[in-house]
């Protein structure tokens, strides 16, 4: 497609848009002006492709599904089986697994479809069976009781969020805390890293029906083959959430071991982070977990959204393309330069660097909380989030982190001497950050103070640094 047909098509959008409400299409330019300026290091963000957004915006978005290929509680799904299918085509072929379901609408539906497919095979099945009934309709009262007791009481072992786990990793203000009769395993205090034989140990006081690797804010490559060797010795399901690094496994830069697909009975992931495809997820399985993953919808998911199902077959697509493997390994590089740039200046980083996505920085070490060195950034031009580090003591509101990624600015083509600079503007804003005291004295966790001329300073340094790598170069609105 040319630079003339993606301008063409995106500003004839906004017309079309504008002439109904023209909040909304003046909301959608600012959008795009405030990504390009700014130096986005969110790490679970990135930047789609033309193609990809424009899949989303059609008529697809009318369609109900209900079901999966071939199987709808809905008449008229021709077109619907086609992308589906497309997208579980293009998700099979990448990652090598023996099957995909595409409908999730988020990493945390992926997740609750997975968590709901194991609580089937593993529990709800064998219950029918023994009760000689072919479904949950056609059990006694008690019997019924009896399996929702059971279905409420299985154990879940899986990464702590302070760790770097996810929050539907058993978390207890979330479903998965929930659901599940939880227990988490940690990182060594020491080094930061995933203590191997303490997760062993935990499985087997603990004997997990599943057993989740995976993380959201773990800075390093994990070896799900010594997982599933764990999660074998008790009997465990073995379930891996990539939603972060699925653009590092579908490039192959994680391989071997750190590749989860070979391991794990199940694998979950979203669709718009590293594989920087449309918002949405993916569940990827085993053959004998296929049948209750495809029940999804309408057990645990609302309708499919056919126009996302297009985009991510359209984003799957393109990461099939040789250059996506080098798109990843160029994320991984950025990541490590960002992360040497920033110890070379004396910050304090978690599991001291990175292999991966991303890059954990532990902000006590300049005096600050998690929230008021996110704030102060932000009012520096640079866009991160705030997050917790290991035995973090301020929670997982204030935080004691800052969590920074390069899939983003990797797209944006940014390399190696640029994520130097960007260690510099950073470590300057922290370096020249100071935390604020409570009308009462005490100190704050949130309030700081920083000089807006140098906020500003760096802003435009920011802006410098990103002017030879606009975002979106074929899209011109004007
Ligand atoms: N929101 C995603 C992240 O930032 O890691 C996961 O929920």
């Amino acid at each position: 497609m040319s630079r003339n047909a993606e301008s063409t098509a995106f500003r004839s959008a906004l017309e079309v848009i504008r002439a109904v409400e023209p909040r909304v299409a003046d909301a959608i330019g600012a959008e795009l002006t405030d990504q390009r300026e700014s130096l986005k290091l969110i790490a679970s963000e990135n930047y789609a492709s033309p193609a990809t957004l424009l899949a989303m915006g059609n008529w697809f978005s009318d369609k109900y599904a209900e079901g999966t290929v071939g199987r709808r509680f809905y008449a008229g799904c021709q077109n619907v089986d086609t992308v589906e299918a497309l997208a579980a085509e293009h998700a099979r072929e990448l990652f090598g697994a023996a099957h995909a379901y595409v409908q999730p609408h988020s990493g945390i539906d992926a997740n609750l479809v997975a968590f709901w497919a194991v609580l089937a095979d593993r529990v709800e099945s064998p219950a029918l069976k023994k009760a000689q009934v072919r479904q949950v309709n056609d059990l006694t009262e008690a019997d019924w009781f009896a399996l929702r007791r059971e279905l409420g009481n299985q154990r879940m072992l899986g990464m702590s969020l302070d760790a770097g786990g996810h929050l539907t990793h058993g978390f207890r203000p979330n479903i998965s805390g929930k659901m599940f009769d939880q227990r988490s395993y940690g990182t060594d205090p020491e080094t930061g890293l995933i203590d191997y034989d303490r997760v062993a140990e935990a499985a087997r006081e603990f004997k997990p029906l599943i057993l989740v690797g995976g993380y959201s804010a773990y800075p390093r490559k994990v070896n799900f083959r010594i997982l599933r060797e764990i999660a074998d010795s008790v009997g465990a399901t073995f379930m891996v959430d990539m939603a972060h690094f699925a653009g590092l496994v579908a490039g192959k830069v994680f391989t071997g071991d750190f590749d989860p697909v070979p391991h794990a009975h199940i694998v979950t992931t979203t669709t718009h982070k590293s594989l920087r495809g449309p918002r949405g997820g993916m569940v990827l399985c085993q053959p004998e977990l296929a049948d209750q993953v495809d029940r999804g919808c309408p057990m645990v998911l609302g309708g499919p959204l056919p126009h996302v199902m297009a985009a991510k077959a359209v984003a799957l697509a393109e990461a099939r393309r040789p250059d996506f493997a080098d798109y990843a390994q160029r994320i991984v590089d950025n990541s490590q330069a960002l992360a040497e740039g920033l110890l070379r200046r004396g910050a304090k980083l978690v599991t001291g660097g990175t292999d991966n996505h991303l890059v954990l920085i532990d902000v006590s070490g300049y005096g600050l909380t998690g929230r008021q060195a996110e704030q102060a950034l932000l009012d520096s031009g640079i866009v991160t989030n705030r997050n917790s580090v290991p035995q973090d003591p301020n929670g997982a509101w204030y935080t004691s982190g800052i969590r920074i990624g390069t899939p983003a600015l990797t797209t944006r083509g940014l390399g190696t001497a640029e994520m130097d600079q960007t260690a510099e503007l950073i470590h300057t804003v922290l370096t020249q950050t100071t935390a604020g005291a409570n009308a009462d004295g005490t100190p704050s966790k949130a309030k700081y103070t920083l000089d807006p001329a140098l906020a500003d300073k760096i802003a435009r340094q920011a802006t410098d640094l990103l002017a030879p790598h606009p975002l979106y170069p074929s899209v011109d609105l004007t």
